[in-house]
């Protein structure tokens, strides 16, 4: 009977811990009957779980923006505002420093739930005309970065091809004044090779489809994306879902808000454009196998837009030079290393021009103000991503997936048990599978996979894939989670190293490079305080609407959901050291106000008896008290509030005659 049916059995239940049981069917029942409504977002504690509805939902508005603002958290339905509310909410009280992990494999909605926290913030904090500056060119990084680093691959139509991690910066009245972007590994190789059905980044297709006419005549570009190799090889330059001439105006705009000038902007389509000319770059061999370039018009436009030496771009694409004593020495380039060459300098032109577009936006978004802020980071990288053939690119993305997995298991699973057990609080431990074992694969020194290709990539000589290869099978072949065989890598070329003149260290390979940016990651993420949005992909094809339990139950399993969810429902929501949570509560009790003269604990203890704590609602531990459900603190944090206003009044109502 329909109207029997409670709101439980209708739209299931908003947070997994209040689940009757806890096991696999359950909790892919309820996210299932959540889904069929509309209903993407359900907790597990503070947790927010993510399921990507593929259609535009009526959730994300200015709206529903201030029904979320400043409400405590379990109040109203399950929202990614609600978590970017109470990230802000708690740095304002606690003045403290944050981050909003935003994980999940690729395509399943991380950068689109970053934007999201993103436009929260800069419509709901308090506002200035100068700060609303800061918060346009915050919004406005998006598309820039989005067209330079977003690609359509197999796995989502805007995938991003490098990780993000962004600091936004409050002042003390909760003010967003600046904001910091550390940015990951670039895939530079799908500037000049895309897989079939994947397109090459987005701004070529924009400048090309989207350029005014006069624009491409000064670039020498035609207007038709067919015309260039590098945009053509996945055969899918039309997108349906997207409109490349429609974004080409958007990053145009964005590109003034975040302060790039004319002269500037003129040059980075240069740039953009010159790389389009450098694939139609043309080699021929002549009858000793040299290679020659077939037409000079493509390189004379190169030379053109980059400013530099048309006869020294030749010779540096055509020949190898060779420093001799006292001379230098050119030897002739066969076709196939003259086109190493050209793909290399793509890419490197490429993705040096990245980095100065990060370097651009964050002198355009830094805070001018040197008065202490607190930040609220939000990373959002790639996602774990596995295609029919996998190389260095997928063995970097999916190895940061792995670390922040790491990190979340760190800070979630293992610490949680872990305090319990140094509070001595009761405990029955949750197992679970610990990662460890695939990081230690990758990373450890001397052992791991980035440590053999180091070596083979330093090896003077023969080095090539087959004898990486043929080490690792050597160092690892018994090693139960060796993945490696799969991978048709380009690794040894992919990772020739970079050379610091001035030192005489060995240098480093882009791999080693990566692990050490993740690593300073980790640190940065390690000193504040964590909220989680875990993404589930809810299909394969992109559809709105469509539920595939098999793909969703898969990333449940490896995202540690379902021991993510036995540990906080075993477990305590909320804890904080005696003196902290003394000092902010103690008005509420006769006999801790103004002061309480014994040891906190004990404070604490007569403050939470005062307050009627039932005794399964919280535990003592050695140095903290732990609650059991948020409610029970937020009645506590309602009461400190009334208490404060009544005080303010009372006080006032005192000095009013002085
Ligand atoms: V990748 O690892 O960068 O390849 P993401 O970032 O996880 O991936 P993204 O946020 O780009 O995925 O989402 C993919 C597509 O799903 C978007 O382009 C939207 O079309 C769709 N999406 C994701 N989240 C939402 C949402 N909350 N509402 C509507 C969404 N559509
Ligand atoms: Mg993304």
């Amino acid at each position: 009977m329909e109207g029997a049916l409670t709101a439980r059995d209708r739209v299931g239940i908003q947070d997994f811990v209040l689940l009757d049981e806890t096991t696999e069917a359950a909790f892919l029942s309820n996210l299932k009957k959540r889904f069929s409504k509309d209903l993407i977002y359900t907790y597990i504690g503070t947790l927010l779980v993510s399921v990507n509805p593929y259609k535009e939902l009526d959730i994300y508005n200015k709206k529903q923006m201030e029904v979320y603002m400043g409400v405590n958290f379990f109040e109203l339905p399950p929202h990614i505002y609600a978590l970017a509310d109470n990230a802000y909410q708690t740095m304002l009280t606690e003045y403290n420093n944050h981050f909003i992990l935003i994980s999940g494999e690729s395509g399943a909605g991380k950068t689109e739930a970053s934007k999201k926290i993103l436009q929260y913030y800069a419509v709901t904090c308090p506002s200035t005309t100068l700060l609303n500056t800061v918060r346009d060119k915050m919004l406005m990084s998006n598309p820039v970065l989005e067209a330079f680093g977003n690609a359509k691959t197999l796995k989502n139509d805007n995938s991003s091809r490098f990780g993000k991690y962004m600091d936004i910066q409050f002042d003390s009245q909760g003010d967003a004044v600046g904001g910091h972007i550390l940015n990951y590994l670039l895939e530079k190789s799908r500037v000049v090779h895309q897989n079939h059905g994947e397109r090459n980044f987005h701004i070529f297709y924009q400048l090309v489809e989207g350029g005014e006419d006069d624009l491409l005549h000064e670039l020498g570009l035609e207007k038709d994306a067919q015309h260039y190799n590098y945009l053509t090889q996945g055969e899918c330059a039309i997108v349906s879902s997207i409109n490349d001439r429609n974004d080409w105006k958007t990053v145009k705009n964005a590109l003034q808000i975040i302060n790039i000038d004319e002269i500037n902007t003129n040059h980075l389509f240069g740039i953009v454009a010159s790389v389009l000319h450098l694939g139609n770059v043309q080699f021929d061999s002549d009858s000793k196998g040299h290679a020659l370039l077939n037409n000079n018009t493509e390189l004379r436009w190169v030379s053109n837009l980059l400013g530099v030496d048309a006869q020294s771009l030749q010779e540096g694409l055509t020949y190898r030079k060779i420093e001799a004593r006292t001379d230098q020495v050119l030897s002739p380039f066969t076709i196939d290393h003259a086109i190493y060459a050209r793909d290399a300098l793509a890419k490197a032109i490429y993705g040096q021009t990245f980095t100065w577009l990060v370097n651009r936006i964050n002198e355009s978004m830094e805070n001018k103000d040197p008065s202490r802020k607190t930040v609220i980071g939000l990373l959002d990288i790639y996602g774990f991503e596995v295609f029919y053939v996998n190389s260095f690119e997928q063995f970097c993305i999916n190895y940061c997936n792995e670390k922040l997995q790491q990190l979340f298991i760190q800070l979630t699973l293992k610490a949680e048990q872990e305090e319990y057990e140094a509070e001595d609080i009761e405990w029955e431990p949750v197992q679970f599978f610990n990662n460890k074992i695939i990081c230690d694969l990758v990373e450890e020194r001397h052992r791991g996979i980035i440590s053999i290709l180091d070596e083979e990539c330093l090896r003077p000589g023969d080095a090539t894939d087959l004898t990486f290869l043929e080490r690792l099978e050597d160092k690892m072949g018994n090693h139960p989670h060796f993945l490696i065989c799969q991978s048709k890598n380009a690794i040894v070329r992919e990772c020739f190293a970079t050379v610091d003149p001035d030192s005489r260290r060995r240098p480093e390979t882009v791999a080693t490079q990566f692990k050490s940016s993740l690593l300073k990651l980790t640190e940065i993420l390690m000193a504040k305080e964590a909220w989680y949005i875990r993404c589930l992909k809810s299909n394969e094809s992109k559809q709105p609407g469509q539920f595939d339990e098999a793909l969703i139950r898969h990333q449940v399993k490896y995202l540690g959901l379902m021991e993510h969810l036995r540990v906080r429902r075993a477990g305590f929501a909320y804890r904080r050291k005696y003196d902290v949570f003394l000092k902010r509560y103690k008005p509420l009790c006769p006999a801790t106000w103004p002061h309480w003269r014994g040891v906190p604990a004990d404070g604490v203890e007569v403050l939470v008896q005062h307050l009627g704590y039932l005794p399964y609602e919280y535990k003592m531990g050695r140095t903290k008290i732990f609650i059991r459900h948020p409610r029970t603190l937020y009645a506590t944090e309602d009461a400190y509030e009334k208490c404060k206003h009544e005080l303010a009044t009372r006080l006032q109502a005192k000095y009013k005659g002085y």
